[in-house]
């Protein structure tokens, strides 16, 4: 599938939920350290490199793509030499989990203890990035726990994130292995936030789209504060290169001019592109860290099956309970471009 769907209880990832036993060698000497190094794509190799030709060559790791690694520290490892850690719970359906006597995880893209160390590093990091605007602290926490992570085979080309049987981030490995773009991580842990925010989300088509557009402005905000590039909108550069024939490739972009009600479709991540447009700009008004603080915390106050309108409403609520005036003027004047307020 070329969309990312947010799948709930359904019969079919149930009847496809592999029984796997994390990695868990007992006879593996820990490290005893909560740091150490890994190698990641920063956030993908296209948008890094604004390289548009890039292509998968079957999970092959040539030499165009050599500059597009970085070597990164890991932070909150549990000692374990396996990728396991205060945020985030790598397990693996796809090659060996990837272990390190010395927390050092180094290797290239067609190995897949490559997508594990990939989930690991950009989790972690969007969650260090919650608590550091007060999430957790002076703030209610949002999804603050070990995120369970699952890189696996399922579908021809997606990944998700499920509550039932359990709350787990599932990445698939159709076209360009989906844990290789930092933007298709990201957008699936946006599920989790809203998930550990708010019971039952998503129960309405226009709840749905704000699931979808709010997973691609998280893509999008965390990338481009951690590791920014040219084309900031652009979602999931190095993913979609193996479904779209135009550039810039993108799964999907925040920066599209769609109006509410005029260009709902009825389809989830179409429609999701209104949302992200008006958080998009947002963050253009205002910078990251009071966007980013207002979107999340306007969360808790969204009903279940809420309309776009009344999430709207909230997220002009809590800017201004948090910064006042001129702040809660910019949030509604992005939801008033989209004629959503
Ligand atoms: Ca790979
Ligand atoms: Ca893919
Ligand atoms: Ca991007
Ligand atoms: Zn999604």
């Amino acid at each position: 599938m070329r969309l990312r769907f947010l799948v709930r209880a359904g019969a079919l990832a149930l009847a496809l939920l592999a029984i796997q036993a994390p990695a868990a060698a007992a006879s593996k000497p820990g490290t005893g350290s909560s740091t150490g190094t890994g190698r990641v794509f920063f956030p993908n190799p296209v948008a890094l490199l604004q390289n548009q030709s890039l292509t998968d060559q079957n999970d092959a790791d040539y030499a165009a793509l050599q500059p597009a690694y970085r070597t990164v520290a890991l932070t909150n490892l549990d000692g374990s030499g396996y990728l396991i850690g205060d945020w985030v719970n790598i397990s693996s359906e796809t090659g060996d989990p990837a272990y390190s006597p010395t927390n050092t995880f180094s290797y290239g893209r067609s190995d897949d203890r490559f997508e594990q160390v990939m989930a690991y590093y950009w989790i972690t990091e969007a969650q260090k990035y919650i608590q550091s605007l007060g999430f957790g602290s002076t703030r209610r926490p949002v999804n603050k726990e070990s995120q369970d992570v699952r890189i696996n085979q399922w579908g021809q080309d997606n990944s998700f994130q499920t509550n039932h049987p359990k709350d787990e981030l599932r990445f698939g490995k159709g076209g360009v292995d989906d844990a290789e773009d930092a933007e298709v991580i990201l957008h699936e842990y946006g599920h989790a936030i809203q998930d550990s925010q708010i019971a039952s989300f998503g129960s309405s088509e226009e709840a749905g789209a704000i699931g979808e557009g709010f997973g691609d402005y998280w893509a999008v905000t965390v990338t481009n504060k951690i590791a920014p590039t040219p084309d900031a909108p652009c979602v999931a550069d190095w993913d979609s290169v193996s479904y779209t024939s135009g550039t810039p490739h993108c799964l999907r972009r925040v920066d599209l001019n769609l109006h509410y009600p005029a260009d709902l479709s009825g389809e989830v991540h179409h429609d999701g592109q209104i949302w992200s447009r008006a958080l998009w700009d947002i963050r253009q008004a205002l910078g990251n860290v009071k966007p980013d603080t207002i979107i999340l915390e306007a969360h808790f106050a969204f009903a279940p099956d809420t309309s776009m309108p009344a999430a709207a409403q909230a997220t002009v609520a809590a800017a201004q309970s948090l910064y006042g005036k001129s702040a809660a003027t910019a949030v509604r004047a992005a939801f008033a471009a989209r004629g959503i307020l």
